[in-house]
């Protein structure tokens, strides 16, 4: 009985084991900013995109949203979100860190009026 046992618990770490350590499981997160402009985008795209774990970001101007592939076993959600906060801008419910967001150009700050984007 006890061998039984033993083989059952063995079938099952395998089984999950595998399914867990499934290459190429990318996740994918959508993570709300206050980008203003193309220039917003570009820069929030870049700084994702260069940070560790990170596959693809693209930012949609039209509903602020930038949809993040990445790799979970090399970043996390809190951790781009930091990168967006620390880029200059809101993430989700996370506030922008104000000294990133002061040196933006004024026309990507939070206050500017809304330019450059014609949907
Ligand atoms: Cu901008």
């Amino acid at each position: 009985m006890k061998q039984v046992t033993l083989v059952l618990v063995l079938i099952l770490g395998v089984v999950f084991g595998t399914a867990a350590n499934k290459p190429g499981k990318e996740k994918e997160v959508k993570i709300k900013t206050s980008a203003q402009c193309d220039m917003c985008k570009e820069r929030i795209e870049k700084n994702l995109t260069l940070s560790k774990g990170v596959t693809e970001a693209i930012l949609n101007l039209d509903d602020k949203v930038v949809t993040v592939k990445y790799n979970p076993k090399r970043t996390d959600e809190d951790k781009l979100r930091k990168i967006i906060t620390e880029t200059g801008y809101d993430a989700d419910n996370l506030m922008c860190v104000q000294s990133a967001h002061d040196k933006l150009p004024s026309c990507c700050q939070k206050d500017a009026e809304p330019h450059g984007h014609k949907n």
